[in-house]
């Protein structure tokens, strides 16, 4: 996402680190190209406008042009003015109130099915209990989409029955988990093509029926301004206390994600990033303004092995390391939990400098692989996979037959594995520095 943006927006600041010294004029050229690329992302117009004078106040005066390093200042002024234009600062969601209720809004598509389900995996990873609710009875479908969802991330969706009309749904379902000791109750609406009176009506009726704490705008990143206005026209309505952009994924522009804050006033709290469940991060306005810039988005990444590797297996991987027993089966079980942080592509691309490596060197991420690597060792013996130094060319014509792969593949895994070992060995001896120099391998 954003690539073309963040592609000129780089090779601008590239060029003014690359020049001695500052003067207005390389300023004012510097600016014109930011402002473009701006443009040419789909940013509104009135929001370039407003960051082009604010970024030129701070880059004219004396901090940048007489400081020792004026190409370094520019870019920090660059990175401080984008992330406030990004909302500056993570806002939390709201969840108060008994059971809390959040009611989520948006055009036909836009991802509110999908994010109601991916919010209430989150949330009940955090320990709550959450209702699903189905208020979209405009297609027959979307109630069983949201079903089917709720049994995959197990979360109970409301029982809709044969009730026809939104409204009831939603009084029913918020008085319903409140007798039920639910404490969260997310509130699947209805979308339309375009903004219209009867839908408004409906969410606006909804809305002072149940009183939600949060009413969550979803928003199509890939639709750019026209998802900006939207929301501005949701919320002069229904009031909005948030916005969530979906499909950020995709190769939406920026448009959406830099106009959104700044036009509607409405902080972003979410963005989706793929249809899988687990694909919703907070949004954090520093660290994409960061990612634009290509500075790389480390603490995500962190965060997200986090949640992926809890405490006690980090425990048990660091003293297998130690004691130098980490076999081919921890290696799979270890490269199991990276697949479940998302794809292996959108993962190394939170590591600053991985972007812009990928084009210079042409590197493919072959998502496959780890399909290949799993059955490779799937095809092992226990005691091949506890000790690869048993693997002479017999037994690897053996494990190639046996998964489907070429001895050229099973080299390739081991030296791999062996490459791995090295680095995470290093990296337990050393820790914080030892993950800083994994990175930026
Ligand atoms: N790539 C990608 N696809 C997404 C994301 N969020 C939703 N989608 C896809 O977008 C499509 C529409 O999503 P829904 O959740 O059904 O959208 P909706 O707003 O509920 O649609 P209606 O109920 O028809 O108004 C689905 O195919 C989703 O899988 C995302 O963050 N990334
Ligand atoms: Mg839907």
């Amino acid at each position: 996402m954003i690539d073309g943006l963040s592609d000129k927006l780089r090779g601008v600041l590239k060029d003014v680190r690359g020049q001695g010294t500052m003067t207005e004029k390389n300023v004012t050229d510097a600016l014109r190209q930011v402002r473009l690329a701006l443009l040419e992302a789909d940013v509104n117009f009135a929001v370039v406008k407003d960051f082009i004078a604010e970024v030129k106040k701070e880059a004219l005066g004396e901090k940048v042009l007489l400081s020792v390093t004026p190409g370094q200042q520019f870019t920090k002024v660059v990175n401080e003015e984008l992330t406030r234009l990004l909302g500056s600062e993570t806002s939390e969601l709201e969840l108060k109130g008994s059971p809390a209720v959040i009611m989520l809004v948006g055009l036909q598509g836009s991802g509110k099915t999908t994010t109601s389900a991916k919010l209430a995996a989150r949330l009940k990873s955090k320990g709550r209990s959450v209702l699903l609710v189905p208020a979209d009875l405009a297609r027959p479908a979307a109630v069983l989409q949201l079903q089917r969802l709720s049994d995959a991330i197990k979360v109970d969706c409301f029982d809709v029955a044969e009730r026809k009309d939104p409204f009831e749904i939603c009084k029913e379902a918020v008085r319903f988990a409140g007798a039920k000791g639910y404490d969260t109750v997310i509130l699947d609406t209805a979308g339309r093509l375009h903004v219209d009176e009867t839908l408004m009506g409906e969410l606006k009726s909804i809305k002072e029926a149940v009183n939600p704490v949060e009413s969550l705008f979803v928003a199509d990143a890939m639709t750019g301004q026209d998802a900006v206005s939207t929301a501005k026209g949701f919320n002069e309505v229904v009031g909005l206390t948030g916005v969530i952009l979906t499909k950020l994924d995709s190769d939406a522009r920026g448009g959406a994600a830099l106009s959104m804050r700044m036009t509607t006033g409405v902080p972003i709290k979410f963005v989706g990033t793929g249809e899988k469940m687990e694909a919703l991060d907070v949004f954090h306005p520093e660290r994409l303004a960061g990612r634009i810039l290509g500075m790389g988005d480390v603490l995500t990444l962190v965060e997200k092995a986090q949640e992926n590797i809890d405490e006690k297996e980090a425990v048990k991987l660091e003293q297998k390391l130690k004691k130098d027993t980490f076999t081919l089966e921890d290696f799979k079980d270890h490269l199991g939990k990276i697949k479940s942080m998302g794809s292996i592509e959108s993962i190394l691309s939170m590591i600053p400098g991985f972007d812009a490596a990928k084009k210079t060197k042409n590197i493919d991420v072959d998502e496959t692989q780890l399909v290949r690597i799993e059955a490779i060792i799937d095809s092992m013996t226990p005691q091949e996979r506890r000790n690869p130094g048993v693997l002479n060319s017999k037994r690897r014509i053996r494990i190639a037959k046996g998964s489907g792969t070429k001895v050229q593949d099973i080299n390739k895994l081991i030296k791999q594995y062996a490459q791995m070992r090295k680095m995470m060995k290093r990296f337990t001896k050393s820790g914080m520095s030892g993950l800083k120099n994994m990175l930026s391998m």
